[in-house]
């Protein structure tokens, strides 16, 4: 098999922790920055974007979360949905939220600016980023001590991708509880082997 990643996607972090917790390490990585359109990720994922996954059958899974099921689905243990799935995808929903709303910032900077963050598209962006963390602050998804499951997994996604991205603006509120969370997961080499960094042009 083999990942189509980049070192600052939130989205390919989610799958790259998933499949370590999974255990699955017969993986080749290969490091793509998606703008740069190659012509094997274009193949892979017709939108040119990471994470996408191609099996040892040749066909791909693009989409984060479809890849997760995939996951799932193929590799039932250790499980990452959980006792209470149900709780577990709601909290995924919010943390999700948050990331394509953080994502989508990025992006907006891209096509103009820093000043995209104060526009109206920017400011409803930012307003999705502090509900998603308040949200998930309010009631952290816990850590067991075995398997993190999915809820963790995507509640510290985001919040490490929100350090990452944004580390001094003025607008995120106080995470005490998330920053734990997230400083306890770092013990993990799943976690801690996939933090956000730019990507390296050697
Ligand atoms: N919904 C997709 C989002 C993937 C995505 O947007 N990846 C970004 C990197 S964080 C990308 O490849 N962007 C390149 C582009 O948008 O052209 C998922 O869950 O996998």
């Amino acid at each position: 098999m083999k990942l189509f990643f980049s070192t600052t996607s939130p989205y390919a972090r989610l799958v790259r922790i998933a499949l370590a917790e999974k255990g699955i390490s017969d993986i080749e990585l290969q490091l793509t920055d998606p703008w740069k359109d190659a012509p094997e990720l274009l193949q892979a994922n017709p939108s040119a974007r990471v994470p996408a996954l191609v099996l040892d059958d040749g066909k791909a899974l693009t989409e984060s979360l479809v890849i997760m099921l995939w996951l799932e689905c193929q590799r039932p243990y250790p499980r990452l949905l959980g006792h209470e799935p149900s709780t577990v995808l709601s909290r995924i929903g919010v943390a999700m939220g948050g990331i394509d709303a953080a994502a989508a910032i990025i992006i907006g900077r891209k096509m103009t600016d820093a000043s995209f963050d104060e526009s109206p598209v920017g400011l409803r962006r930012r307003r999705s980023v502090v509900n998603a963390l308040s949200r998930l602050e309010e009631a952290p998804p816990s850590f067991a001590g075995s398997t993190p499951d999915l809820a963790v997994i995507s509640a510290v996604v985001l919040l490490d991708y929100v350090r990452f991205r944004f580390p001094s603006v003025n607008w995120l509120p106080s995470l005490p509880r998330l920053d734990a969370l997230a400083i306890e997961m770092r013990e993990r080499p799943s976690f801690a082997d996939s933090l956000p960094r730019e990507m390296s042009t050697t």
